[in-house]
């Protein structure tokens, strides 16, 4: 555990936790890869992550889920989503007490939003956000807001599960009770150069914020830090 002024802490500062989320097309993969590129341009150590990371076991049942090659109980594969965070828990952390920046392409709010949105008596909001309590939080979340109308004209969605306008339309409702004070929200409607600079400037904001060694809050807890 890093503690300030202990052997550990080699530098005085760690890296960001920026997050990109938002519905299904609304350009969090474009401007997530971009962010990266730009925050190493200024000699920034930065690393694209994105959930769910499909290469783990558990994210290949995820995968197939997805896919609509298997079908499961809904608060199974949720769980599923959760477990697909913490088992890279260490790694995160490990990577942003080194001083790495990592960009994180969807998260715990898309895990509450698209479960709570599928309206399963019983899974609502606050069970869905339950198992990802106490994870590390993101320093800033990035939401790139567009109506699922208007993502579904960018070239129509995919062929996954979930990838249809009235999901997304509530997803998106989700999204919005999940807003909190890490909070930045982005017309992604706006050209990609547009979202992009106010993007940069975001990730400015909170890489200089963080290389003063703020400790990383943990997910939907009250006060506690890692
Ligand atoms: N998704 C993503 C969830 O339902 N729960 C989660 O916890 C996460 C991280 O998976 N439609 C959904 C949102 C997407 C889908 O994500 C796959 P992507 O970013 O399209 O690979
Ligand atoms: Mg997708």
């Amino acid at each position: 555990m890093a503690q300030n002024g202990g052997v550990s802490s080699q530098k005085s500062g760690r890296g960001a936790f920026l997050l990109f989320e938002g519905v299904d097309r609304c350009g969090k993969t474009t401007q997530s890869q971009r962010l990266v590129e730009y925050l190493k341009g200024k000699g920034v150590a930065a690393e694209l992550w994105r959930f769910p990371d499909r290469y783990t076991a558990i994210g290949r049942m995820i995968d197939s889920y997805l896919s609509g090659e298997t079908e499961a109980d809904d608060a199974a594969v949720h769980l599923l989503f959760s477990a697909n965070r913490w088992e890279k828990r260490e790694a995160m952390l490990a990577a942003l007490h080194a001083g790495h920046t990592l960009v994180v392409d969807r998260y715990a709010y898309s895990g509450a939003a698209f479960t709570a949105a599928k309206k399963v008596p019983g899974l609502d909001l606050e069970w869905c956000k339950a198992p990802d309590k106490g994870l590390p939080a993101p320093d800033a979340v990035i939401y790139l807001s567009m109506s699922p109308e208007a993502a579904a004209l960018r070239g129509g969605y995919g062929k996954e599960r979930y990838e249809k306008e009235e999901m997304q339309k509530e997803v998106s409702r989700q999204f919005a009770l999940l807003a909190d004070d890490t909070w930045h929200t982005v017309d992604a409607a706006q050209s990609v150069k547009a979202v992009e600079s106010q993007v940069q400037e975001i990730a400015e904001g909170a890489v200089a914020s963080c290389s003063k060694g703020p400790p990383l809050r943990l997910l939907w807890t009250e006060g506690s830090t890692v």
